[in-house]
C-alpha cells in the first residue's frame, strides 16, 4: 500500500470535502454510478437533466421528476405536457405517475387537465397524501391548491392538428381504431447501488375519447419500480398494454434473476403469444436493474423504440431491438 504522507492526505481530505460540498455523487469500486434510461429522443435531454439534478444533491426522486419536466415544457414535444396533442374534444388531458422503489409507493394522476407538469402534480399525491392516484377535476384543484398554475396547454400548433383532424370525413376515432399516434416519456432511474425509481408522463393517445385513461399512470402499468429488483416503464398503445401490466411483468421476471434486457423480450413474447394480433401494435419497454444493468425492446420494427441512456457522464441515443 502507498505511504499516505500529510500532503497527500490534506490533499485527498480537501478533495472530499470539495466533493461533498458540491453534493457530486461519485460511484465507488463494485457499484454502478447512477443511471437514468428514458424512451424516445426527447429522453435525452431528460436524462441530462436528471443527471444534474442528482449530481447537485438532489433525490433520484427529485432526478426523475425534474428530468421529466424538460419535455412537458418542451411544445415541441407533442405527446407530453405543454404542447401534447388533445383529446376528441380539443382538451388536452395529461397522465403521469411516478413511484418510489424505496417506499414502494407511488404518486399519479390521470386526464388532469390545464396543468402542464402532471409529474409533478404526481410527486405531490405521493409526498403530501395518503392517496396513491388522483383523477380529473379532483387532481386538478389538488393541482391548485398545492400552487400550480392553471393555463392553456394547446399551442397554435395542436390546435391547428386538432382541426385538421376534425375538420377530416374520414378520420379515425378511438370508437374503432386502436392507436396510431403517440411517444410519451418514461424514465427509470438507479442510484447504482441499490435504489431505483420509475417515472412516465404523457398527453396520452391524440384525439382519445375524454376521460380515457392510459396505461402510464397506472402503477404496475406505466410505471414500477421495487429497490429489491429494479424498476420498468412502458410507451406505446396503452389500452392494449394496460392489459398486461407491463412494468411490473417486467420487474417480476427480473426478480427470477432474468436480465433486464431479457425480462422486457420474454414480456414481449408472452404478449404476442397470447394474440398473434399483438406482434404489429405498439408496444415498447424500458427496464433496469438495482445494479444498472438496462434492457430496452420494441414489438416490431415498424414502432421501433429509440431510447436514451446515461451513464458514467455520458449521454446517448440508442436504437431498440424490435422483436418482429
Ligand atoms: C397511452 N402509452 O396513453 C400511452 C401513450 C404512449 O407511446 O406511450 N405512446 O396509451
Amino acid at each position: 500500500m502507498e505511504p499516505v504522507d500529510r500532503r497527500n492526505f490534506m490533499k485527498s481530505v480537501a478533495g472530499a470535502a470539495a466533493l461533498a460540498a458540491s453534493g457530486l455523487r461519485m460511484a465507488h469500486a463494485g457499484e454502478s454510478g447512477p443511471v437514468f434510461l428514458s424512451t424516445w429522443i426527447h429522453g435525452k435531454p431528460a436524462n441530462e437533466r436528471a443527471a444534474e439534478v442528482y449530481q447537485a444533491g438532489g433525490s433520484l426522486l427529485d432526478a426523475v421528476e425534474k428530468g421529466i419536466n424538460v419535455p412537458e415544457n418542451d411544445p415541441a414535444v407533442t405527446s407530453v405536457g405543454y404542447g401534447g396533442l388533445p383529446n376528441a374534444e380539443g382538451e388536452v388531458e395529461l397522465d403521469a405517475a411516478i413511484m418510489d422503489g424505496t417506499r414502494h409507493r407511488a404518486g399519479a394522476v390521470a386526464a388532469l387537465h390545464s396543468i402542464k407538469n402532471p409529474i409533478s402534480v404526481a410527486r405531490q399525491v405521493l409526498e403530501k397524501t395518503r392517496h396513491t392516484t388522483l383523477a380529473g377535476e379532483g387532481a386538478l384543484r389538488f393541482a391548485l391548491k398545492m400552487g400550480f398554475k392553471a393555463e392553456q396547454l394547446l399551442t397554435p400548433e395542436s390546435l391547428k392538428k386538432w382541426l385538421e383532424w376534425k375538420a377530416n370525413p374520414n378520420r379515425k376515432t378511438f370508437w374503432q381504431n386502436p392507436a396510431e399516434n403517440h411517444d410519451t416519456i418514461g424514465m427509470v432511474a438507479t442510484d447504482g447501488k441499490s435504489q431505483v425509481v420509475s417515472g412516465c408522463s404523457t398527453s396520452g393517445l391524440a384525439w382519445k375519447i375524454p376521460g380515457r385513461v392510459g396505461d402510464s399512470p397506472l402503477v404496475g402499468c406505466g410505471v414500477y419500480a421495487d429497490d429489491n429488483v429494479g424498476a420498468a416503464s412502458a410507451t406505446g398503445d396503452g389500452d392494449l398494454m394496460t392489459n398486461y401490466c407491463t412494468s411490473v411483468s417486467i420487474v417480476l421476471i427480473m426478480a427470477r434473476g432474468v436480465t433486464p434486457q431479457d425480462a422486457c423480450l420474454e414480456l414481449l413474447q408472452h404478449i404476442a403469444k397470447t394474440d398473434p394480433q399483438n406482434r404489429s401494435r405498439d408496444v415498447c419497454v424500458i427496464a433496469l436493474n438495482n445494479r444498472g444493468e438496462i434492457g430496452a425492446a420494441a414489438m416490431h420494427k415498424n414502432y421501433r423504440l429509440k431510447y436514451a441512456l446515461w451513464r458514467n457522464g455520458e449521454s446517448q441515443l440508442l436504437d431498440s431491438v424490435a422483436l418482429y
